[in-house]
């Protein structure tokens, strides 16, 4: 293992741009992601000013916004967070799917590092777990990520 070259991002965020992209769609919860990355991307090292903020009407609207963002060169990685609960959408796997498939499509043709934040639950209780009380806060989750795999991205470049 010693002479193995080791590949990996540092989890610094300092003059990192970062954008997140909110649903404002069950903000009730959405609201403690977002609270959970910035808390998170401050923490290691990124500035405010470099934190843009946008917040969108669903799930279903965040591929389009995240592709224009990531298209404007503006932003180094972008977070998008959200949330679908199956027990309140009987479209679920239409919103989720969709979702999911355009953020993965936006972060590859951009090359621009896109983390998904954004909860797929059966219930009600499972997204109020995963923000911010016994499951951790899946929105700091997503900006370490980002953090990381930017990093990432440029150490692959040298
Ligand atoms: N949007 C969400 O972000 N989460 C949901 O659970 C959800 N439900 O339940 O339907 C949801 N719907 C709205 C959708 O994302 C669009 O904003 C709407 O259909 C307008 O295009």
């Amino acid at each position: 293992m010693t002479d193995v070259r080791i590949v990996e991002g540092q989890l610094t965020a300092k003059d990192l741009r970062i954008g997140i992209v909110a649903a404002r769609f069950n903000s009730f919860i959405v609201e403690h992601l977002v609270q959970g990355a910035i808390d998170a991307l401050r923490r290691h090292g990124a500035r405010e000013r470099d934190i843009t903020l946008v917040r969108v009407p669903g799930a279903w609207e965040m591929p389009i916004v995240v592709q224009r963002m990531a298209a404007s060169r503006r932003f180094d990685a972008i977070i998008a967070l959200g949330a679908v609960i199956r027990g309140a959408t009987p479209h679920f796997d239409f919103v989720a799917g969709e979702c999911a498939k355009g953020i993965a499509q936006a972060s590859m043709s951009s090359d621009v590092p896109v983390t998904f934040g954004v909860l797929t639950t059966d219930t009600i209780e499972q997204a109020v777990e995963r923000a911010g009380t016994k499951a951790g806060n899946k929105g700091a989750d997503a900006a370490v990520s980002a953090i990381e795999t930017v990093n990432l991205l440029r150490q692959l470049e040298t």
